[in-house]
This record gives structure tokens, C-alpha cells and sequence, in this order.
């Protein structure tokens, strides 16, 4: 039995996938009314691919009358794919679709070319981004968990094997065991992997619960990847954050003091940037740094208008938000790259559907002002600094104002205390009764 050690399980694949290699895009497309969608979708699977490093030579736009379960498009087409990639010398072919992982095997027995989807090309990207021990570590969770459910891949040859001994008959697989095996194996990795994960989840916490406790506001930049989110953050701070026309050049958050024209102090948050429909493995796995980002008070949602998908990228942006519950917080919305050529509508359009626009260039450090007007607003509706006379009868008040805001002065007189205090938008209205 083979001694492959399943830590390389998630890593083969994507290494099989050498750079400079030819890929065919494959998308599909129901009806008429899809199809420029999903035209848009293989554009940005192309420049997922270039990210990678792929050569990417040609894009197959399929239409599917129904999803053949052994291979999702019907044998006809699985054919035209086989003789495009023998005509074109293709090495890869990825899909612009979710196929099962038997799907996936079915298609690569036929093709006879390694068969890819969006969310391994994706997890590839993440690969060859990741930098620091952490990211590292949340790729490869995220690697393993895709990997899991398929294991039976790499194994279907020793299914097949005779076993010898007295009977001379067919016994459980051997592939099967291996496949258990590895499954075992992966387990642990994974729970290994996660616990790993955490202790360095729960170092940052402890930053964050510190900067709390300074009471120093503080901002993420969130938005589409490459919407130009490192370029603000190094035109603002002395990050120096790696900035790159490639998607998920980023994939560490990075947190910077910053200090706005009225020398109020805050910080700053650079992060790793959105997909549509980012895959689930990822939004597990990169839960920790995705959480961070968006535990900040106030998010800047870069948007970057010079791309004609602004609208479908901002609103992809907004579902990762939710996927994460963030998406009650005060948002800023940056149209940024105006430098570049856009379309006006665009700009008509945001203001009316997002409220607390801003338009920028991050490059050229154009329109900062404006930016650093709503930064300063959103803070002050954030906290607001009121006086209280408290009946001492209700001191489990006063311990909720210590805990969530900050105490400026505290006196007692007869009864009641007296107290100055800076607190949060939704304690305000629960201590409105004792305002003085
Ligand atoms: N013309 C123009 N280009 C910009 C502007 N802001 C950023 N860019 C370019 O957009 C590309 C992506 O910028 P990044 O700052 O790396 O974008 P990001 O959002 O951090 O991207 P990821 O970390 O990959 O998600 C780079 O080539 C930048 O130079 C801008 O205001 N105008
Ligand atoms: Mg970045």
C-alpha cells in the first residue's frame, strides 16, 4: 500500500498544475439571458488563471440542457473539449462551474488532461500568496477540507487490485482502506491545523481587546479583490503593503495607526479582498483574518469604478459582509481609480444606492479630503460623550459604561453618581432617562 503522506494530498494537485501551462476556461450557460454573465464570469476566471500564472489560451462558453450527473455537460461537448485540448495542446482545463468531485473524475478520465474547477484555481492563487505562518496555515486547512470528500481519486487504481491469501477472491479494496486511511489522517490534520489556527486567533484577539481598551477607533478596508484597498492603506500609513495588479495579492491583514486632520488617532486595517462566490473552504478557513476585518467599528468598502463589473463586485462584496455578519455596520462607500477612464452612471448610481459615498483615487491621492470628513463624522456619530446622574441603585449600569465606553469623570453625591462618560451609540439610548 502506498505510504503517500496525505500532508501533500492538498498540495499535488496544485502542484501538477505547473506554471506556464495552457488552459482552456470552461463555463456554462442555461439560457440566452446567462449567457453574458457567465461570459464575464470566464473573464475573471482568466485573470485568476494569469494570476497563477497559467497561459491562458482559449475560453469555451458551453450551453447545458440539463446537468448529466456522471459528467455535468452532456458527452457531446465532453468530446469537442477533448479535441480542442489535443488540437490547441492544452495542459488544464478549468471549469467556471461546481462539479462533484466524481464529475471531476469522470471529465479527467475522459479528457485525459487534469480537470480543475473555480475553487481549486482559487485555493491555488491563495497558495502562492500566502506569506505568513498564518495564511500559510489557513491555505492548507482550506486545501484539506477541499481535498476530503476527494480522496477516492487518487485511489481508484488500487480499488481495482486482486488480493491474494487462501480465498483468491476480490476483498475490500484496497484503495477503499487507503482512502480510509487518508481520511483518518486528514482529520487530524485538520483538527491539528485548527488548533494551531486558534492560538494565534486568540494572540490577536488580545491586540484587539487592548486597542479597544484605548478606545481608539478604528477602520478596515474591505472590498473586491484588486479594488486598490493595500494602495490606500500604504497612501495613508507607512505600511509599505504589497501592491499588485493580481488578485489576492493580499492575504494578511495589516494594522496601522493613523491620525486624521483633527489629530484624532485611529486605526487602520488592510485586508485580504472578496470573490464572488468566495469559496466556502476559504471563508472557513480564513475565518479568523476575515472576522478581524470586519471587527472594526467603521468599514471602508473600496470600490474600484473603473471596472465595468463595479456594480456586481460591490454587491459581491456586500453578501461576503453578510456571510459575516457585518454587514450593520457603518460602511463608507470609496469610489476609487477615478483617475481611470469610468462611467459616470456608475458614480450616479453608488450615491444613490449606497449611502456615504466618497470618490477617490487611491494612486494618485485624490479626493482624501472628503474621505477624512466622513471618517471624522462616522466616528463622532459612533460615540458620543454624555453627563449622567446615576442612582446608585442601578450601579450595574455603571459597570455596562465601563465595560463598553469610557468613563471621563466619576463623583458620587448623596445617592447618585455623577458621571461624564463616552459610550457607544446603542448605550446611549438606554441611559437617555438619566442624561443631565
Ligand atoms: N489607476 C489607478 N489604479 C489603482 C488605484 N488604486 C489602486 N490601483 C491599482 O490597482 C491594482 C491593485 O491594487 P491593490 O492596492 O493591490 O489592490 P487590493 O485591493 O489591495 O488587491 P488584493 O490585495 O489583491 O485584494 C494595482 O495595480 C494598483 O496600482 C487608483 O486609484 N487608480
Ligand atoms: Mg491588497
Amino acid at each position: 500500500m502506498s505510504t503517500k503522506d496525505p500532508i501533500d494530498l492538498g498540495k499535488t494537485r496544485l502542484l501538477e498544475i505547473e506554471k506556464n501551462k495552457s488552459a482552456l476556461l470552461v463555463g456554462a450557460y442555461k439560457s440566452n439571458k446567462e449567457k453574458s454573465i457567465r461570459l464575464e464570469h470566464l473573464e475573471e476566471l482568466k485573470s485568476l488563471a494569469i494570476t497563477f500564472g497559467l497561459q491562458t489560451i482559449e475560453k469555451m462558453l458551453v450551453h447545458i440542457r440539463k446537468i448529466e450527473t456522471s459528467t455535468y455537460i452532456g458527452s457531446g461537448k465532453v468530446e469537442e473539449i477533448r479535441d480542442l485540448c489535443e488540437e490547441k495542446n492544452i495542459d488544464i482545463v478549468i471549469f467556471d462551474i461546481d462539479i462533484a468531485p466524481h464529475q471531476q473524475r469522470n471529465l479527467e478520465r475522459e479528457i485525459k488532461k487534469t480537470i480543475i474547477d473555480r475553487t481549486e484555481l482559487i485555493l491555488g492563487v491563495f497558495a502562492i500568496h500566502a506569506r505568513s505562518n498564518e495564511s500559510k496555515l489557513q491555505v492548507k486547512l482550506a486545501q484539506f477540507k477541499y481535498e476530503m470528500p476527494r480522496l477516492k481519486r487518487m485511489w481508484t487504481h488500487l480499488s481495482r487490485q486482486r488480493t491474494g491469501g487462501s480465498s483468491g477472491g476480490y476483498l475490500k479494496g484496497a484503495g477503499e482502506k487507503q482512502i480510509e486511511i487518508d481520511r483518518q489522517i486528514l482529520k487530524k490534520k485538520v483538527s491539528d491545523l485548527q488548533k494551531e489556527i486558534g492560538k494565534i486567533k486568540e494572540q490577536r484577539e488580545l491586540q484587539r481587546k487592548k486597542r479597544k481598551k484605548q478606545e481608539i477607533p478604528s477602520f478596515a478596508i474591505i472590498g473586491y479583490t484588486n479594488s486598490g484597498k493595500s494602495t490606500l492603506m500604504n497612501a495613508l500609513t507607512d505600511a509599505k503593503v504589497l501592491v499588485e495588479d493580481k488578485l489576492f495579492a493580499t492575504l494578511d491583514t495589516t494594522t496601522r495607526k493613523y491620525s486624521l486632520p483633527n489629530h484624532q488617532q485611529v486605526v487602520l486595517t488592510d485586508t485580504v479582498g472578496f470573490i464572488r462566490k468566495l469559496p466556502h473552504t476559504l471563508i472557513a478557513a480564513f475565518k479568523s483574518t476575515l472576522e478581524e476585518a470586519v471587527s472594526a467599528d467603521i468599514l471602508i468598502h473600496l470600490v474600484d469604478v473603473s471596472n465595468e463589473n463595479a456594480k456586481v463586485m460591490a454587491e459581491a462584496s456586500i453578501e461576503v459582509l453578510k456571510e459575516l455578519k457585518a454587514d450593520e455596520k457603518p460602511i463608507i462607500t470609496c469610489l476609487n481609480k477615478i483617475d481611470e477612464i469610468y462611467d459616470q452612471s456608475f458614480i450616479t448610481y453608488f450615491k444613490l444606492n449606497y449611502p456615504k459615498t466618497v470618490i477617490i483615487s487611491a494612486l494618485k491621492k485624490e479626493g482624501f479630503e472628503d474621505l477624512m470628513d466622513k471618517m471624522i463624522h462616522e466616528i463622532s456619530s459612533l460615540r458620543k460623550i454624555i453627563k449622567l446622574k446615576i442612582p446608585q441603585s442601578y450601579y450595574k449600569l455603571v459597570s455596562e459604561i465601563i465595560k463598553e465606553g469610557r468613563i471621563i469623570s466619576l463623583n458620587y453625591e448623596e445617592n447618585d453618581i455623577l458621571i461624564e462618560a463616552e459610550v457607544p451609540k446603542m448605550l446611549q439610548t438606554k441611559l437617555q432617562m438619566f442624561e443631565v
